[in-house]
């Protein structure tokens, strides 16, 4: 489904005031910063026709085998049936109260027992009249596995669904339509930051699992407004399992320290690795200055990193198209896929260059980090450049896992900003990189993961140096928590 259209659907929802910001109360009596109401659609009807081929556009993509499909009763029922009437398929109507004469049917239209049935619905918060539909058809003999919705408010319909063996698809998620309306200058960042904390804090399904248990310390600090430790954002509902295990590495080993092993050769890198190991969370390579590498020496690698529990980041700094960057990930000498848990790219290509990676890294459980900002000077990765980037790590969560940055440029927890050109002392080498210090890029400038390289390789004793950057960068993690908190 290609970005443009969704855009600029977006946009044209918001002319119709089917999205409007302010404060609302929603069904439940919760009060929301953010109303959807996609009832006006049927007064445009070219809206309508380009909502109803949108979603068809997704059944298609995603190839879905049905017999049936029903709307959601009401704003979903004229959706289903220009679909329906478009392409030619069988429909059904679950009625919200039998007759009381008749034939006391709850579901309307001929079907056989077993069929399966698509949903389609407009609006998703917590999933539950998706779930009310479908329990309608199960007690008519229906099967349902799938269901498209036009706007998923990312308060847990997904996961909810999920858990009773329903694939819910979304068009439009929440993320993406504040982002879109925040390009448009519709909203401003202040209006944008408060809905995406609304909906971070209120995730139903969440809400739910927690019932009983109390509130876990993540929900607790969010709903607090406060800032979550690492440990804490590793447990996040939307965080993606690599993140994750970073996040928890940091906490465990208490170190947010990464190492740039800029070395060239293969012994000594994987010396560095040894020695190093127990005080990083990650070691960064560029493992194309190697002038001896073998697919032997990264299988030591990997078992160091397993050893001493830090994860592999190869500075690859992919910048070509999908197809192109797809193979140098994949294939050729280093085969980098096989062997490191991350990698980064420019966005200059444009979302093709983390399509084409995602192919190749997300069966493998791999993740990717955006290059936001560039720590050399005279960089032109600043200004509306770094915004698209954020959008497009926002847009890409399933595989992007962080940005490069000199500061904290998303307010998401679940992803995580890592910046390089850090040094004890604050300065620079005298091809334009830019140092500045550990305490500065984690408290002051808001990042995760300082990446240092020559402070440590260059010092006459490495691991004291490496030690000396795990205690400042923890000190400045750990002081900016408590301020904050
Ligand atoms: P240094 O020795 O700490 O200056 O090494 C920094 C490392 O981080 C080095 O491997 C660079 O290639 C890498 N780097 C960087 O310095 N600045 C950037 O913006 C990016 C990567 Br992206």
């Amino acid at each position: 489904m290609d970005n443009d259209s969704i855009d600029s659907l977006i946009l044209k929802l918001h002319d119709v005031d089917a999205v409007k910001f302010g404060e609302y109360k929603l069904k439940s009596g919760m009060m929301t910063p953010i109303y959807i109401d996609l009832r006006v659609l049927v007064s445009h009807p070219a809206l309508m026709n380009q909502v109803a081929s949108l979603i068809y556009q997704r059944v298609q993509e995603e190839e879905l085998q049905f017999d049936n499909v029903c709307g959601v009763p009401y704003t979903a029922l004229p959706l289903a049936t220009i679909i329906c009437s478009r392409h030619e398929l069988p429909m059904l109507i679950r009625r919200k109260e039998a007759k009381d004469y008749g034939t006391k049917r709850l579901v309307e239209g001929s079907f056989r027992e077993g069929d399966t049935c698509l949903i389609i619905e407009d609006t998703v918060t917590s999933g539950s009249s998706i779930l009310e539909t479908a329990e309608v058809l199960y007690k008519g003999g229906l099967k349902v596995t799938d269901a498209i919705v036009l706007m998923d408010r990312e308060q847990g319909g997904v996961e909810m669904l999920a858990s009773q063996g329903i694939k819910l698809h979304p068009i439009i998620s929440m993320f993406k339509l504040l982002n879109v309306l925040m390009a448009a200058e519709r909203i401003d960042a202040q209006t944008a930051q408060n809905v995406r904390k609304f909906i971070l804090d209120n995730n139903t399904f969440r809400a739910k699992k927690e019932n009983g248990n109390g509130v876990s310390a993540a929900k607790k600090q969010c709903l607090e407004q406060k800032e979550l430790s690492y440990g804490d954002r590793a447990k996040l509902p939307n965080v993606h399992p690599l993140a994750s295990k970073l996040l928890n590495i940091m906490e465990e080993k208490q170190s947010n320290l990464c190492v740039s092993a800029d070395v060239t050769s293969s012994e000594e890198l994987l010396e560095l690795a040894d020695s190093l190991g127990p005080k990083m969370c990650m070691l960064k390579t560029h493992v194309d200055i190697l002038k001896d590498y073998t697919a032997a020496f990264n299988q030591k690698l990997q078992a160091l990193s397993e050893k001493h529990n830090f994860l592999i980041f190869e500075d690859r700094k992919f910048a070509d198209i999908g197809n192109t960057v797809k193979h140098q990930y994949e294939g050729g000498l280093y085969q980098i896929s096989s062997w490191s848990h991350i990698v980064n790219a420019h966005a200059v290509p444009g979302p093709g260059v983390v399509k084409g990676l995602s192919a190749v890294g997300k069966p493998l459980g791999r993740g990717c980090l955006l290059i936001g900002e560039m720590s050399s000077q005279g960089s032109l990765a600043t200004g509306e450049y770094t915004k698209a980037v954020l959008k497009m790590a926002e847009e890409h969560t399933d595989f992007v896992i962080g940005f490069i940055c000199g500061s904290k440029i998303s307010e998401r927890p679940e992803l995580i900003h890592m910046t390089p050109g850090v040094q004890i002392q604050a300065g620079g080498d005298v091809l334009g990189q830019q140092y500045t210090t550990p305490e500065d890029v984690l408290y002051n400038k808001g990042s995760d993961v300082i990446i240092v390289g020559r402070g440590i390789l260059e010092a006459p004793d490495r691991l004291k140096a490496a030690e000396s950057y795990r205690n400042s960068g923890w000190e400045a993690y750990t002081k900016r928590l408590s301020k904050i908190n």
